[in-house]
């Protein structure tokens, strides 16, 4: 590819060339330092570990504003016409894939087009976008990673979605849903996300638990089953979150999701989509979100931001913290990879950032963040020392009445008689340090 490709009708970045692997010496930040697509990590390249994806809705949609400020970011692809700013948001996107160098992209249904008057108009506008995007594909090769509906932003949505006492606006979130698999297997999407912004409640004084969480559960298998009808083969991800923008949100963590998908049978069909910046608002570290998953045969895909330490909430922050991408790429590593999944960097430049070039330097640094933290997480794995240790940890399960127990073959009342056999357990060091 030459230094100045763009697709589409307008070059929005220009200046701005193929970003380039340029090695840790190099001092340019338009460049990678550590993302080298093609070099091998283990049996894989780079590139298939971490199946990089742009987020739609935080690069080419995000204006800047907060809620103590107004616009900051005034894009070339913004215009007055919110249609022509959808048409001019395909061309940047796909000239920033491109230049990035990346694989995959993520977008919800708001992010590409326009939502109109009424559900056609919508779909309508969606229609002209997605061959759009379907057609920039073709010519580019970048693949939908995963899409999904916004079903928070809107007003109606202001008491949930699915679980919203109102069932002509649980009805709404289907359609839009609806509409998003069909798109999805038009534009072949690996994954459809879930996350459930307002499924939750403020105060249990005026909401029902129990209807609303039958009410979630419902909806899902509904979703899947016409997902599946139209042959959709992918997973379904619900993408955990313990609270903002509902105080109390059903989809809190790891385990808070899995369990549900179990008790509504959907255990087979959807994994999870784990965002950093939401397992550290839950209390937990990124990794062990992961390893929660992993555990479960549920790591689906991952949000690869990060928040920021000093608060609670959700600041959608690249990630360049390399402790934290090692020992989430350790846990992907040993889950035997991703799967469909990929590392959707689900984060936004900061409302002081103006330049457009600070769109590919915020990138750039994440995708660098990862591409480091699974050369040490494999370099960690092959030499071993770690998982001989936490093997170890474990010996005493692995003969005797220890296996025995494991295997089931004892009842409590033989564990008594070990105990008093076998006298007070020695210490072992747990070797943290
Ligand atoms: C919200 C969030 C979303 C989801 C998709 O906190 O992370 O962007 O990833 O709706
Ligand atoms: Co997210």
């Amino acid at each position: 590819m030459s230094d100045n490709v763009f697709i589409g009708n307008r070059e929005y970045f220009k200046g701005i060339g193929k970003i380039k692997y340029e090695g840790n010496k190099s001092d340019n930040p338009l460049s990678y330092k550590f993302y080298d697509e093609n070099k091998m990590i283990g049996n894989k390249s780079m590139k298939d570990h971490m199946r990089v994806a742009v987020a739609y809705w935080h690069t080419f949609c995000g204006d800047g504003g907060d809620p103590f400020g107004l616009q900051t970011h005034f894009y070339p692809w913004f215009s007055d016409d919110s249609m022509q700013t959808a048409i001019n948001k395909v061309d940047a996107a796909f000239e920033f894939f491109t230049k990035l160098g990346i694989p995959y992209y993520c977008f919800h249904d708001r992010d590409i087009a326009p939502e109109g008057a009424t559900i056609p108009e919508s779909e309508r506008s969606l229609e002209e976008i997605t061959s759009m995007l379907k057609q920039r594909q073709k010519e580019t090769g970048v693949k939908l990673l995963w899409n999904t509906a916004n079903l928070t932003a809107n007003p109606r949505y202001m008491n949930g979605a699915s679980t919203n006492p109102d069932f002509n606006v649980l009805t709404y979130a289907a359609a839009q849903v609806k509409k998003m698999l069909d798109i999805n297997v038009e534009l072949d999407g690996e994954n459809y996300v879930f996350w459930g912004g307002r499924e939750g409640y403020s105060a249990l004084i005026n909401t029902n638990t129990k209807r609303e969480l039958e009410h979630f559960g419902q909806f899902l298998v509904l979703c899947r089953d016409y997902g599946r009808k139209i042959g959709y083969k992918g997973p379904f991800l619900v993408e955990p979150k313990p609270m903002e923008p509902s105080k109390h949100q059903y989809d809190f963590d790891a385990s808070t999701v899995i369990g549900f998908l179990r008790r509504y049978g959907l255990e087979k069909d959807f994994k999870l989509n784990i965002e950093a910046n939401h397992a550290t608002l839950a209390g937990h570290a990124f990794e062990h979100e992961l390893q929660i998953c992993a555990d479960n045969g549920m790591l689906g895909s991952i949000d690869a931001n990060r928040g920021d330490p000093h608060n609670g909430w959700d600041t959608d922050q690249y990630s360049t913290d390399i402790y934290q991408t090692t020992l989430a790429m350790m846990v992907v590593l040993e889950n035997g990879g991703l799967g469909n999944g990929g590392l959707n960097l689900d984060a936004k430049i900061r409302r002081n950032s103006t330049d457009l070039e600070d769109l590919f330097i915020g990138h750039i640094g994440a995708i660098d963040g990862f591409a480091r933290g699974l050369e040490i997480a494999n370099s960690i794995i092959k030499d071993g020392k770690i998982s001989k240790m936490k093997k170890d940890r474990y010996k005493s399960f692995d003969q005797g009445e220890g296996a025995d127990f494991e295997k089931g073959k004892l009842t409590l009342e033989d564990l008594h008689k070990i105990a008093i056999k076998n006298g007070e357990p020695g210490m072992i060091s747990g070797k943290q340090e």
